[in-house]
């Protein structure tokens, strides 16, 4: 009977569930089902009275309303200015509009430009709700927070929250080209469409501001880092100036890339040396004409002397000489600079993971104030597992900024599931030992240990296009979602953004959640298991890097090259980062290197990364080092069969549509994983020369069928 009665229920659901495409993203208000909850809201929430005009709080109040409307099924009334003290929900950026005694005065004390404050309060025997901040921009931040807990079917009737960003700058880098290609974007082209800009501005443009402004995101930096100096030309200026226009009332700030080199290529000039008058001036007079354009323009970021940009050390100047010019320049409008550490030279003989900090650590303090140095979460590259980058907590005087990449250029691209949240606090939880133990990369991020410093940020490169679901994969929209709520606040968990994630995207109910949330939270470790284990890095394939191919090794810079990385030989596999080694663990503090310096205690999930292991090497599971591996890419590419598993068994919470998208992916996904486990294990075991154990089944194909593999049409390289 039961069992009836379950299906019963199960197929009214899925009859209910209609088709979506994916673009509503998270902020898919639904009608709520749950009859208790609902009338529950509809007490708590009778009226409203929102007070002030300017643009930004006629978005909340849209949003508001429309949120309630289509959740609560009703039309929730606004009350007048007169019976404003009465409203059940009372939202203003004014702080004298606040009841004397309800303490949000006080409160507000703590929540500068940007923060919060959400009360239940009983005031003459009535439950209201307050939402506060010192700002329109505060309001719109509490407004979507608090649309957040009713639509992740929270309670509300005792609510204490004051909620501050930690970090003043949450960006997105879009590594958009002019020509709407999308550097390792793997969800179609560029939503900018600078050929019909500025003229027609696509409503997609509000609704990507919109999505920013719900997770707290508050700058974009429109173009490539590996920038082209036409989009500071008067023509693009007045295209950047429409997108600026629209996203500023959702609190969104424009900024773009740099190319050092452009007072040649637009200036007309005859050198782009930093320390030249002419130069300084030159950029002195085109910031200026773009502050005419964009009042409050953001400022630049900056890739120079990498992979071959431009940049200072052209002239033989430094680093802080090229972006203490830029700085001086967008000095007087309060603009900023993020000069990006991303930098390793062809010509140094020395390990990659060193360049960054031997390059930016005697450059600590020669920066101007309004600098920030902006540094990939791990040295090499965005790999889907690397240990912090050893520059966190080694520049004490210079303000860091965390890049992160969302766009997943190394983890399965579009085809794969794999959930950023963890990898992002892997990071972020990291103790750099810099001050003592505790001094995560977080603290070295917010500030909490240098509280003179004013700039503090986190940014993500983005992975939105214009596929209609944004992302390209149904679950990368969570990356982005998890790139803004950790910017918002860091100490958020993994588990609870992907719990909020999952509620808004595609169902509250306990059973979806249970399975679809650890569906997430393993995902990346998965991913990790079939593709890069044990500390393996940089082993996919050339320019595209999609797929495995370890066996590369006739690319120009010997640190293209796979086998750069992996170095397996008849001995063994893995980098030698100890002293014995390139030393890279010099770079990090001794309380910190601990982990990782003795191959026998070093974290096994990073061990490849730092040491040359022997074949037979003893692993904590009793295995040799070889059999490890072979246990790491079969579990690994069977677990992505479980995940197929688990999603198959989500059908009746999610709509056909984007239940199919999911299945046929996580079935690419499945051949994937079994390509890099098949490629990975022939190629290493023609160093080890030790079988695969005979309880897996054998590759079936060859490896020279995966070396012959090409994909020179494979997205987000620039074709
Ligand atoms: O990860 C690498 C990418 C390049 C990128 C570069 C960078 C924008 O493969 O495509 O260039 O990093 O971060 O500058």
């Amino acid at each position: 009977m039961k069992k009836i009665l379950l299906s019963c229920f199960l197929f009214a659901l899925c009859f209910q569930l209609k088709a979506e495409t994916g673009y509503e993203l998270w902020l898919r208000y639904q009608a709520l089902q749950d009859q208790a909850l609902l009338s529950s809201y509809r007490q708590q929430i009778s009226n409203i009275y929102m007070e002030g005009s300017s643009e930004t709080i006629k978005i909340a109040r849209e949003e508001l309303l429309n949120g309630l409307s289509v959740m609560l099924q009703k039309k929730i009334p606004s009350v007048s200015v007169a019976s404003a003290s009465t409203a059940s929900l009372f939202i203003s950026a004014r702080t004298s509009s606040f009841p004397s005694g309800s303490g949000i005065k006080e409160l507000l004390q703590q929540t500068g430009d940007e923060g919060f404050v959400i009360h239940t309060q009983k005031i003459n025997q009535q439950n209201r709700i307050f939402i506060a901040g010192n700002t329109d921009q505060a309001i719109l931040y509490g407004v979507f927070h608090f649309l957040r807990l009713l639509q992740t079917q929270q309670p509300i009737s005792s609510l204490q929250i004051v909620s501050v960003p930690k970090v003043k700058l949450r960006m997105l880098n879009h590594w958009d080209n002019m020509n709407r290609t999308v550097e390792r974007g793997y969800a179609g082209f560029s939503l900018w469409n600078w050929h019909t800009l500025p003229g027609y501005i696509d409503p997609r443009y509000i609704d990507y501001a919109r999505a920013n402004a719900s997770i707290g995101i508050n700058g974009t930096v429109l173009t490539n880092v590996n920038a082209n100096a036409t989009i500071l030309t008067p023509t693009y200026l007045e295209k950047v100036k429409a997108l600026a226009d629209a996203f500023r009332p959702y609190g969104i700030k424009v900024y773009l890339t740099a190319r050092f080199s452009a007072p040649i290529e637009i200036g007309r000039l005859k050198t782009a040396d930093p320390l030249d008058p002419q130069v300084r001036q030159w950029w002195k007079d085109k910031v200026k004409e773009i502050y005419q354009y964009v009042p409050d323009f953001g400022g630049f970021v900056v890739k120079a002397n990498s992979e071959g940009q431009p940049g200072p050390q052209d002239y033989k100047r430094s680093h802080s000489d090229g972006a203490n010019m830029l700085a001086e320049a967008v000095a007087p409008f309060k603009g900023i600079i993020m000069w990006r550490a991303f930098v390793y030279s062809a010509e140094k003989n020395v390990d990659r993971h060193k360049q960054a900090y031997d390059e930016f650590v005697p450059l600590d303090g020669a920066f101007n104030k309004n600098v920030m140095v902006q540094v990939k979460n791990g040295a090499i590259d965005f790999m889907p597992r690397e240990p912090f980058h050893p520059l966190f907590g080694a520049m004490p005087k210079t303000p860091l900024m965390m890049e992160f990449q969302v766009t997943q250029e190394y983890l399965g691209q579009a085809t794969n599931l794999v959930y950023l949240g963890p990898l992002f606090k892997e990071c972020l939880d990291s103790d750099t030992y810099s001050n003592g133990k505790g001094s995560t990369v977080a603290k070295m991020l917010d500030g909490s240990f240098n509280k003179e410093q004013t700039l503090t940020g986190i940014t993500g490169v983005a992975n939105i296009g214009t596929d209609v679901n944004w992302c390209g994969h149904p679950f990368a929209q969570a990356n982005w979602y998890a790139l803004g709520r950790l910017a918002w606040d860091h100490s958020l968990s993994a588990e609870k953004i992907a719990d909020e994630w999952l509620r808004m995207t595609y169902s509250n109910h306990p059973t979806f959640l249970q399975t679809a949330s650890k569906l997430m939270m393993e995902s990346r470790d998965v991913f990790v298991q079939y593709s890069n284990p044990n500390g393996l890095h940089h082993i996919m394939g050339t320019g595209h890097h999609y797929g495995p191919a370890p066996w590369v090794s006739n690319l120009n810079r010997p640190d293209w090259n796979p086998v750069y990385y992996h170095k397996a030989d008849s001995l063994g596999i893995g980098f030698n980062r100890t002293a014995t080694g390139s030393n890279a663990l010099e770079q990090y503090h001794p309380e910190a290197r601990k982990i990782w310096e003795n191959m026998n205690t070093c974290e096994e999930k990073n061990l490849l990364w730092f040491h040359h292991v022997p074949w037979t090497f003893k692993m904590k599971s009793g295995r040799s080092l070889w059999d490890e591996l072979c246990f790491n890419y079969y579990t690994g590419a069977a677990k992505v069969k479980s995940m197929q598993q688990a999603w198959a068994s989500l059908k009746p919470y999610v709509d056909q549509q984007r239940h199919e998208q999911v299945r046929m992916l996580l079935t690419v996904q499945h051949e994937e994983a079994i390509w890099w486990r098949n490629a990975c294990l022939l190629y290493f075991q023609t160093f080890s020369k030790q079988p695969i154990p005979a309880n897996y089944e054998k590759p079936d194909k060859t490896l020279d069928y995966y070396k012959s593999l090409r994909f020179p049409l494979a997205p987000g390289n620039g074709n």
